[in-house]
């Protein structure tokens, strides 16, 4: 046993990373791995609370409707049409589930629609601080993360393309003063068996091993504890960019910038593909994130900036876990 017990630790400890991927068979969305997904899960939940009693008390009525009022156990029906007070109730009762799920839903809408102002989240924080309302100061952490706040954003640009994506990383520039900025191309596009035959080409060996559909040769790469703004454009038609375990989706639009924010604290591997109708190859433009430390991130970035795409990426390859909790799901 002990030396079972030795070999997995060792298995797990050797594994090359974390990876946030559906899982076959799975129920339920994949962990959450910043703040807006545990808030939209914590949303979900209690909103299918909700839509479960609602259906139960229908069930509930139309069963009793069923056996009390049929022709044979109510023989002469009643001919009243108006009952005031069941209308009052049937009129409010509604409003007031509607007023209770929008309580919930819209500071939701707000958190992860509006990029956060870094300054304010500090001064807010410090603020707290001073005034000795630590049990407020530790809520307000919980979503704004005022440490990380300090470090400033990190800012990505997703632009898609009919079928891959662009990133360009606007506050990293080479000598020349021009962004880092590269295309993340599918591995597999339909059937697996392409993957070898890409790899072939490239010469790369990891290919074959990533998920189906969801790997891609050069991946978007964020620090872990940083704010990331992220950018959505297009260059064709509509796609849209989005990872689950994030909570993110964002349209990316022709001729339109679109925003928005997320921090992660868990190393990993995340992924995600176009969301929306984008034409042919639509199910084969994936999205794949690596979040590794600070450090990992300035050397894959110097190597990205020097154009040896090959050894950013065996930075970039092998990561430590943080160990932080992810929400709801078993993590892989
Ligand atoms: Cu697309």
């Amino acid at each position: 046993m002990r030396h079972l017990l030795a070999a997995l630790c060792a298995a797990v400890m050797a594994s090359p990373a974390l990876a946030f991927v559906p899982q076959d068979g799975a129920l339920g969305f994949q962990p959450a791995a910043t703040r807006i997904a545990e808030r939209i899960h914590v949303f979900h939940h209690f909103v299918l609370i909700i839509i479960v009693l609602i259906t139960l008390l229908v069930l509930g009525l139309l069963l009793w409707i069923i056996m009390r009022h049929n022709r044979k156990a109510n023989p002469v029906p009643k001919k009243f049409s108006h009952n005031t007070l069941i209308e009052v109730i049937w009129t409010v009762v509604p409003a007031l589930i509607l007023v209770a799920i929008a309580s919930q839903s819209f500071p939701n809408l707000y958190y992860q629609d509006v990029v956060p102002n870094l300054q304010q989240i500090t001064d807010k924080s410090d603020k707290l601080i001073a005034d000795g309302k630590t049990a407020q100061q530790e809520r307000f952490a919980k979503d704004y993360y005022p440490e990380a706040a300090e470090k400033g954003f990190v800012n990505v640009k997703a632009q898609g393309n009919q079928w891959n994506w662009t990133y360009t990383y606007p506050d990293l520039v080479d000598d020349s003063g021009y962004p880092l900025e590269f295309v993340s191309n599918p591995v597999h596009v339909g059937i697996s068996a392409d993957a070898d035959n890409y790899a072939g080409a490239t010469g790369r060996t990891d290919f074959a091993s990533k998920p189906r559909n969801l790997g891609v040769d050069y991946p978007m790469v964020i620090p872990e504890d940083r704010f990331v703004r992220y950018y959505t454009a297009a260059a064709d038609v509509i796609h849209s960019w989005a990872v689950p375990a994030f909570g993110v989706k964002t349209d990316a639009v022709p001729g339109r910038l679109n925003e928005g924010w997320f921090l992660v604290e868990e190393p990993g591997v995340y992924y995600g593909q176009c969301s929306e109708l984008c034409g042919v190859n639509h199910a084969f433009m994936p999205i794949e994130v690596r979040v590794v430390s600070q450090a990992q991130f300035d050397s894959w970035a110097e190597f990205m900036l020097a154009g040896d795409y090959e050894a950013a990426y065996a930075t970039v390859d092998v990561f430590a876990s943080n160990e932080q909790a992810t929400q709801f799901a078993a993590k892989q």
